[in-house]
């Protein structure tokens, strides 16, 4: 069906990003970031401004992930050893290292992470733009210059009441879709911690 889509399915991608021996593997992060931006867009068109940015670092490491380096690009752990061994992160000027790319992206999924869990434990009649304000001053904002803090705030007014948010998540009703935010949520947070301690670990959380 066309435009059938659920967000179920990019929380199922970031479950199958975890390996075993608790890697997180590119391919699958990048489609779950796919299928965001996806979501993203059925929010209309002040969250393609949102999007964009998020657009074009997914897009930069698609490339990296099938350039001629991809075999180091399959999971974060192979690209910060990778990405570290050659240099890569010395040069100042250089904005488009895979790491730095990352770090932004990891930073977003934070919010989402929050926000998700903020919805999932919100009361019914609780107001979708206060949950996704409040997330997103306690995550990325503080990434953010002020004019972009500003266009994030009155984006996040045009959203829908939880209930209908939860209805556009496409994932049955408002209880299913929480069952589901109930289930899942744990593995974007695996993924996050994971990462953020492998960048922590190579004091890689400020690239600039
Ligand atoms: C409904 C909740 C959804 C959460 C989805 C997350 C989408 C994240 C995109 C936020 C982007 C805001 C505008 C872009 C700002 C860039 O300057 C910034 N990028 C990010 C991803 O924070 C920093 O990138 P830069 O300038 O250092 O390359």
């Amino acid at each position: 069906m066309a435009g059938a889509f659920s967000l179920r399915e990019v929380l199922a991608a970031f479950q199958a990003c975890v390996t075993e021996r608790r890697e997180v593997l590119l391919g699958p992060y990048l489609s779950g970031w796919r299928g965001l931006i996806r979501f993203l867009h059925t929010l209309g068109a002040i969250f393609s401004f949102i999007s964009k940015d998020a657009v074009a670092k997914v897009q930069l490491m698609e490339d990296y992930c099938r350039g001629e380096q991809r075999e180091q690009y399959v999971s974060l752990q192979a690209m910060v050893r990778y990405e570290l061994a050659q240099g890569l992160l010395d040069a100042p000027g250089r904005p488009d290292s895979g790491c730095r790319t990352v770090l932004r992206l990891h930073r977003a999924l934070r919010w989402l992470q929050l926000f998700l869990e903020g919805l999932r434990t919100a009361r019914q009649d609780s107001r979708t733009s206060t949950i996704c304000t409040d997330s997103y001053n306690a995550s990325l904002a503080a990434y953010h210059p002020w004019v972009i803090r500003k266009a994030a705030t009155v984006a996040f007014r045009t959203l829908p009441p939880r209930d209908a948010f939860l209805q556009i998540m496409n994932v049955g009703t408002a209880e299913e879709a929480v069952a589901m935010l109930g289930e899942a949520l744990p593995y974007i947070g695996d993924v996050y911690d994971i990462t953020q301690q492998l960048f922590a670990q190579h004091e890689l959380l400020d690239l600039p």
